[in-house]
């Protein structure tokens, strides 16, 4: 049954590109009482026609910009959509766009540093200003080669142009958030699980997260 509450329990799920989000989100459809907020990529794939996904892997360097103002928006929406049950699982997160791809972006050089200090300056705005609640962060640990491999079979039509070495840039970047801890901010706990295993394993692994999550749920 679920009760309203105005501050349900908050899990980002966060790992690399192909590390399982989407299917970890699944595996929890079985229970009550749980919002599941995947990922707005249909969204980013059809504003009002225009496939941003695709205009960004195609020229990085005109639309970037773009493109990480309207994920943050969309993220942000997710963020502050109410819920009426006790525990809200989301995909992703304002903080692995900013602290992984936009961090990459600025990085790399593929957007100039007057475009990186604006969205920056969004992202301070919004995590000091605007209420977003985190309780823990399930970690989807990978190796590069692995998630490389399933993106390339799941042949999502704009990751085709994906070269391995930005898999283990954005490796590197969900470590240095979320196990180094370069940044200041990293809003809650971390659960990190082993997302190498294949789909026929990969439920074991899941489990272990059960508790952390469904006692919140009672
Ligand atoms: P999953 O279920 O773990 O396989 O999740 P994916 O790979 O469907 O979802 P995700 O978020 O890792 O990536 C979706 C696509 O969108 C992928 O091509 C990377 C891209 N993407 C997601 N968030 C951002 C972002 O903030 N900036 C950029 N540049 N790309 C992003």
């Amino acid at each position: 049954m679920s009760i309203p509450t105005t501050k349900p329990f908050t899990v980002f799920v966060e790992g690399n590109i192909g590390s399982g989000k989407t299917t970890f989100l699944e595996h929890f459809r079985r229970f009550e009482d749980i919002t599941l907020l995947t990922e707005p990529v249909e969204e980013w794939r059809n504003l009002r026609g225009w496939n941003l996904l695709d205009l960004m892997y195609k020229d990085p360097a005109k639309w970037a910009m773009t493109f990480q103002a309207y994920v943050s928006l969309t993220m942000l929406e997710m963020h502050r959509r109410p819920t009426t049950t006790p525990v809200k699982l989301m995909e992703r997160s304002i903080y692995s766009a900013r602290y992984c791809f936009v961090e990459h972006m600025m990085k790399s050089g593929v957007m100039h540093p007057a475009q990186f200090a604006v969205l920056d300056e969004w992202f301070r705005f919004i995590y000091q200003q605007i209420p977003i609640d985190a309780d823990l962060i399930v970690y989807l640990k990978t190796t590069p080669s692995v998630v490389y491999d399933r993106i390339k079979k799941r042949a999502r039509s704009e990751e085709q142009c994906v070269p391995l070495s930005y898999i283990e840039e954005l490796h590197k970047l969900h470590e240095d958030w979320l196990i180094n801890r370069v940044h200041a901010e990293c809003p809650a706990p971390v659960l990190v699980i082993d997302a190498d295993l294949d789909l026929s394993q990969i439920t074991e692994e899941y489990k272990k997260s059960e508790h952390r999550i469904l006692r919140q749920a009672v």
